[in-house]
């Protein structure tokens, strides 16, 4: 027994001396080269190659129509890329040191405790990796988040249990005026309508309590604060037209999953004409009309409350017109 505990030492001794140093390099290296594939793709991905389309936007919704929820969706794919190499090269290592390093005898594998190198790397890479991460993280935050003096088209978003009003104003900030409101009611479904090749600022604010502002194809939410918080962003642009449904995303009382309305993006000429036909007194209706646009939203409908069924009160379930 004695005898057989003498020669494990000395073998052990043996294989920390001398081949480890070689294989330490070996796998530095390796290390280095899984780290400089990972920075490279998140590179790539970076500069606007959609490999995310290939794989269904790993989750990530697809079809954004702002410089924005563009950015967002690269960084997002290129997050996930960054991740399944680190993942890949880690799983790698895992395995190989499974099959390479199982028990074939009594003998110690390799020692490596105290290997400043390794353990350097083991510091240094998961820093890199995180702070390549953070940065482009913080860039397209920035970038996201930024607000312009003077945006093209500024828009007050009301929030209110359970709908919506949409003031076009002629400035930014309380102080500015409302030019024109299209407001949402029971049995109306409120239509913002936008142009496209413009920035637009959205000011949020609720009248109740906390809702959320939500396009999918802006590929962001923004809470509706109560109070005097007023919650601003701004998209430099939109760049498809359309008809996009829009939804509250915070759960803010019975209807909550009534309170839907519509993005309508035309062009900036139907856009001016809707805005002046609004101005002169019409009805959103009536301008949609004006402009040959559908009247009424064609993504989502009103929903059937049922109140006059339901409510104790059915003399107090009347739906109101359309503004
Ligand atoms: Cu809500």
């Amino acid at each position: 027994m004695v005898a057989r505990s003498s020669e494990v030492r000395s073998s052990a001794v043996r294989h920390s001396a001398s081949p480890g140093a070689g294989g330490r390099r070996r796998r530095g290296a390796g290390r280095l080269a899984g780290l400089g594939l990972g920075g490279a793709a998140l590179l790539v991905l970076l500069t606007g190659c959609d490999v995310g389309g290939a794989v269904g936007g790993f989750g990530w919704p697809q079809g954004g129509i702002t410089p924005q929820s563009h950015r967002m969706y690269d960084l997002w794919i290129a997050s996930c890329i960054a991740a399944l190499a680190v993942g890949v090269f880690v799983w790698g290592l895992i395995f190989w040191c499974v099959i390479r390093y199982r028990k074939r005898g009594n003998e110690l594998p390799v020692q490596t405790r105290y290997n400043m190198p390794m353990e350097f790397l083991y510091t240094i890479a998961p820093i890199l990796v995180v702070s390549v991460l953070f940065y482009y993280t913080a860039v397209v935050q920035t970038g996201v988040d930024k607000l312009t003096k003077n945006p093209d088209v500024t828009v007050e978003v009301v929030a209110f249990k359970w709908n919506w009003q949409f003031n076009y104003r002629d400035g930014q900030g309380r102080d500015a005026n409302t030019v024109a409101s299209v407001l949402g009611t029971s049995d109306v479904i409120p239509v913002l309508v936008l142009p496209t090749g413009r920035s637009i600022r959205f000011e949020e604010q609720s009248r109740d309590v906390v809702h959320s502002f939500w396009v999918p194809e802006l590929l962001f939410k923004r809470d509706v604060f109560p109070g005097s918080i007023r919650n601003v962003f701004e998209v430099s642009s939109l760049d498809q037209e359309g008809w996009y449904v829009g939804r509250c995303a915070e759960l803010c009382g019975s209807y909550h999953a009534f309170m839907n309305f519509e993005l309508r993006v035309v062009s900036p000429q139907k856009y001016d004409q809707f805005l002046a036909e609004k101005k002169a007194g019409k009805s959103t209706q009536e301008a949609l009309k004006a402009i040959g646009e559908p009247e009424f939203a064609q993504t989502t409908k009103p929903f059937d409350t049922r109140r006059a069924k339901n409510n104790f009160n059915p003399s107090d379930a009347s739906a109101g017109v359309g503004s």
